[in-house]
């Protein structure tokens, strides 16, 4: 009998949902555990962050999420695999995913935690799913704690008013390229699901809730709104082709690689810089407001993965990148 996994993760949680819906797309079968209910059991896995997956037969457990994603390419290959296979649109896969998990994430925890109204929704939200079935005003205690925790992150997260028309336009950017995508076909790399359509799903859904982002979402991104209810569970969808690789990308994926260009790259390079120059701040031009955070230790590696797998590519697949970015400046950040 095939294998059934554990997941262990949070429904509040980004990172969670994008492995989940992964999951279910590649007909992997999994029980889905709330990480409260097990605390125990994971207390020794590392990083402490959700989600986890675990193996019953080799008591693996596997933590953070395109790790996981590469651990179930390499179990299942070729099961409605998630990885374009030509290793161009693979590269750019993985810089998109890696781009929604690190720089997308921004407007994700901002939606949640910055303006008063939405804390204490996602308070109470996170306080539910963790004591619930339970009054909504009983759950309270627990959210409020959650809330203060979350809303103390803001700042090694880069959520602040005063970054907050950097991290606005960025969304913007997503929700535009999504309904670009919607509007024409289901993923961003052909008739089929890749990992970084699935990351983009994750940090998506939780502004679909929140009671400022959701609204906007509805109005200026709708068919991007019904996108992401069907990703919830693509297990019956049958995948086409990947796009053929003479064909240039979509126009959603150029659009998301443009703001890699502006946004994440530059911000990815300065974060290398300071954590190197061991200065207490990030500052970097982005669309001419300065974006401002503290250095973030895991993005310099982040950083580093994703240019050497660059440096790693065959002449070809480099060549047919070269080409795909030669209206952007930004080769410079991957070389
Ligand atoms: N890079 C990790 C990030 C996962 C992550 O940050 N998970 C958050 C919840 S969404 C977490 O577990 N945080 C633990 C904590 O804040 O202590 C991944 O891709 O899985």
């Amino acid at each position: 009998m095939e294998e059934r996994y554990r997941l262990i993760g949070g429904p509040g949680s980004p990172y969670s949902l994008k492995i989940r819906a992964l999951m279910r797309y590649r007909r992997l079968p999994f029980d889905w555990l709330i990480r409260a209910r097990v605390a125990d059991e994971v207390a020794h896995v590392k990083p402490p962050t959700i989600p986890i997956l675990h193996t019953p037969s080799n008591d693996h457990y596997q933590s953070d999420s395109t790790p996981i994603v590469d651990y179930l390419e390499q179990r299942h290959p070729g099961q409605r695999s998630v990885i374009p296979d030509d290793p161009a649109m693979a590269f750019l896969n993985f810089m998109l995913e890696d781009m929604s998990d690190e720089w997308a994430t921004k407007f994700m925890y901002q939606q949640r935690w910055l303006d008063p109204a939405d804390q204490e929704f996602y308070g109470h939200y996170l306080g539910w799913f963790r004591e619930g079935p339970g009054p909504w005003d009983e759950v309270a205690a627990y959210g409020s704690r959650m809330r203060d925790r979350q809303v103390s992150r803001n700042a090694l997260v880069g959520v602040s008013p005063a970054n907050r028309p950097v991290i606005d336009r960025t969304f913007k950017l997503v929700m535009g390229a999504f309904e670009k995508l919607a509007g024409s076909r289901i993923g961003m790399f052909g008739d089929r699901l890749s990992s970084a359509d699935f990351a983009f799903y994750g940090q998506m859904t939780p502004g679909a809730h929140a009671p400022g982002a959701s609204p906007v979402m509805r109005d200026e991104a709708p068919m991007t709104f019904c996108w992401l209810i069907l990703m919830d569970d693509m297990s019956g969808w049958e995948p086409g082709p990947w796009q053929d690789q003479e064909q240039p990308p979509c126009q959603a994926v150029m659009d998301l690689l443009g703001l890699c260009g502006e946004a994440y790259l530059p911000f990815f390079k300065a974060n290398a810089d300071a954590l190197q120059a061991g200065d207490e701040e990030v500052a970097v031009d982005i669309w001419g407001t300065t974006y401002r955070q503290r250095p973030f230790k895991y993005q310099g590696k982040c950083y580093r993965i994703l240019r050497e797998r660059f440096a790693g590519l065959g002449d070809d697949a480099r060549n047919r990148i070269l080409s795909i970015l030669d209206k952007t400046n930004y080769l410079q950040y991957l070389i």
